[in-house]
């Protein structure tokens, strides 16, 4: 596409060395929020220190799709940090590596074999229906009592994740499964408190004892799936794979075959890069899904009336008799429309992870050299007043046209674009579908009495999350006996 002659640099906030805009960024707000207010002065492209680090900052949807889309591969690069490099093994994963050939064939590797799992199978609803049976019973189990449903919730998606990535179906309170808990909260702790953008030098936010309960707990998660990948090793056999570590070792064999074909001098796909890969599709499979469920029962809470009608949404199309299904998904467009609001109105990656410029480029015709880092900020893109009416205003039908029929906006990227998109976008919404409409077709999340609603602000960790809130779970009427 034809950027015109350079329209000159990008607004630049001022900077020192070594600290870099740090003084000028005031105090406390994470990177979303801090970029949106800053594109309120400077305009919506601007240009930071991060540290030392000359990073661009895209606020609108336009320069948005020029740097995911129309140039996506020109941005496709990802910068080098030193936390997620201890917890990669220097970048042997999908997220966290920047752009080569073996990334690519690494990437396409990874997609194909989460095909397995996706529409035309029957596996993931097998699964996810078979969590969601224990998950209904435990959420039942608290009466009339307010709890906190996040604990019940990441044990359910843990338990799908787990069966997909290595075939372990864990019961209550199995031991492996709280360990596989307890590592990942101790990595989701140290890892990046305040998003993977390291606005204040990595040092100052992260102290020598975090660095080391990151280090003890990437090695309890090696020795895990070490344990799993030597399993897989020993029993692999001919055949469909049942699982993502078994399509990723099948693949691995191919693999030093199609990067000769590449002209490269590395080497394929590595046991490390298939442990890596594991790890990573288990902490994104985790961390996002359950935080995106948190959120929607979070609005629900909010907004009893947006639970009613997708319950009647449900009980008109599917009814009582039977669980839901994969197919029941085009029958059901109203609850897809609360899944896309829950995910526009908080994204849980609101900056997407950073972008770097694989060679020099442009965003909106200015100049962009090779190398700079870009940070695409989908939080203020979810809340542009210019393509939202009422932008924070949790309203799900803004997802229907005229007709009532699904419309997607352009503006609406949850899983970011391009090169980069999310591998597990297809899997992610399958999982929030099923979830979802199991858990309200059996049950209704309210307020518990004198409490009060749900707060909605959000605390950045790796992931934008809610705070802590309690609910009542009642069952619906059909449902009294827990699980059918
Ligand atoms: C990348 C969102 C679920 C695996 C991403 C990115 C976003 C995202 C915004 C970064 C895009 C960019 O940097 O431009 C989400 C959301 C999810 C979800 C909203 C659920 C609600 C999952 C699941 C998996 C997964 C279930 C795997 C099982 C990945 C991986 C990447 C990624 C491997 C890195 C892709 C790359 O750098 O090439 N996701 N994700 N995600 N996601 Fe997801
Ligand atoms: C979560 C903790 C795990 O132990 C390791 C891990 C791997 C992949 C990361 C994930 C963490 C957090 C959420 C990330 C995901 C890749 C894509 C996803 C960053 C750190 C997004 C975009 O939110």
């Amino acid at each position: 596409s034809s950027a015109g002659p350079p329209r000159g640099s990008i607004p630049c906030l001022p900077h020192l060395p070594v600290l870099g805009s740090l003084p000028w960024l005031g105090g406390g707000l994470p990177p979303h929020l801090l970029f949106t207010q800053l594109a309120h002065r400077y305009g919506p492209l601007f240009a930071i220190y991060l540290g030392p680090h000359y990073t661009v900052v895209v606020n609108n949807h336009q320069h948005a799709r020029e740097v995911l889309l129309q140039r996506g591969k020109d941005f496709a690069g990802r910068p080098n940090m030193v936390t997620t490099n201890l917890l990669t093994r220097g970048g042997k994963d999908i997220a966290f590596s920047d752009y080569s050939p073996l990334w690519r064939f690494h990437r396409r590797l990874v997609h194909n074999s989460f095909t397995l799992f996706g529409e035309g199978t029957s596996r993931l609803q097998d699964i996810v229906l078979g969590a969601v049976d224990s998950l209904c019973v435990e959420l039942l189990s608290h009466g009339t009592r307010g709890f906190d449903p996040s604990p019940a919730i990441t044990r359910a998606v843990t338990n799908v994740v787990c069966r997909l990535v290595f075939s372990s179906t864990y019961g209550h309170g199995d031991a492996e499964l709280q360990e596989v808990i307890r590592y990942n909260n101790g990595i989701v702790e140290t890892i990046a408190r305040g998003g993977l953008v390291d606005i204040y030098p990595w040092m100052k936010v992260f102290p020598n004892r975090s660095l080391s309960k990151l280090k003890d707990c990437i090695t309890v998660r090696d020795r895990l799936l070490s344990q799993k990948l030597e399993e897989h090793k020993a029993s692999l056999s001919d055949g469909d794979p049942r699982d993502l570590l078994e399509a990723l070792l099948k693949g691995q064999t191919g693999s030093g075959r199609g990067q000769k074909s590449h002209g490269s001098k590395e080497e394929g796909i590595t046991d490390d890069h298939v442990l890596m890969t594991a790890a990573e599709a288990f902490g994104a499979g985790v961390e996002t899904t359950s935080t995106t469920l948190l959120w929607i029962l979070a609005y629900l809470l909010h907004h009893p009336d947006v639970q009613d009608r997708v319950q009647k949404e449900l009980d008109e199309n599917v009814g009582c008799e039977r669980a839901v299904s994969v197919s029941d998904r085009g029958r059901l467009p109203y609850l897809d429309c609360v899944i896309n609001e829950g995910m526009r109105i908080r994204p849980v990656s609101p900056v997407l992870i950073p972008h770097t410029a694989m060679t020099d480029s442009s965003i909106g015709g200015h100049a962009v050299s090779r190398g700079t880092r870009v940070l695409v900020n989908m939080w203020s893109i979810h809340h542009d007043p210019r393509h939202w009416d009422k932008p924070d205003l949790f309203n799900p039908d803004r997802f229907l046209d005229d007709q009532g029929q699904r419309a997607t906006p352009s503006c609406f990227l949850p899983f970011g674009a391009g090169p980069r998109v999310c591998v597990g976008e297809s899997l992610a919404r399958l999982e929030l579908f099923l979830f979802l409409s199991s858990l309200l077709q059996r049950m209704s999340f309210r307020l518990p009495d004198g409490d009060s609603l749900p707060n909605l602000q959000g605390r950045l960790g790796v992931v934008l999350q809610p705070l802590p809130y309690k609910a009542v779970v009642m069952p619906r009427p059909g449902w009294e006996g827990g699980a059918k």
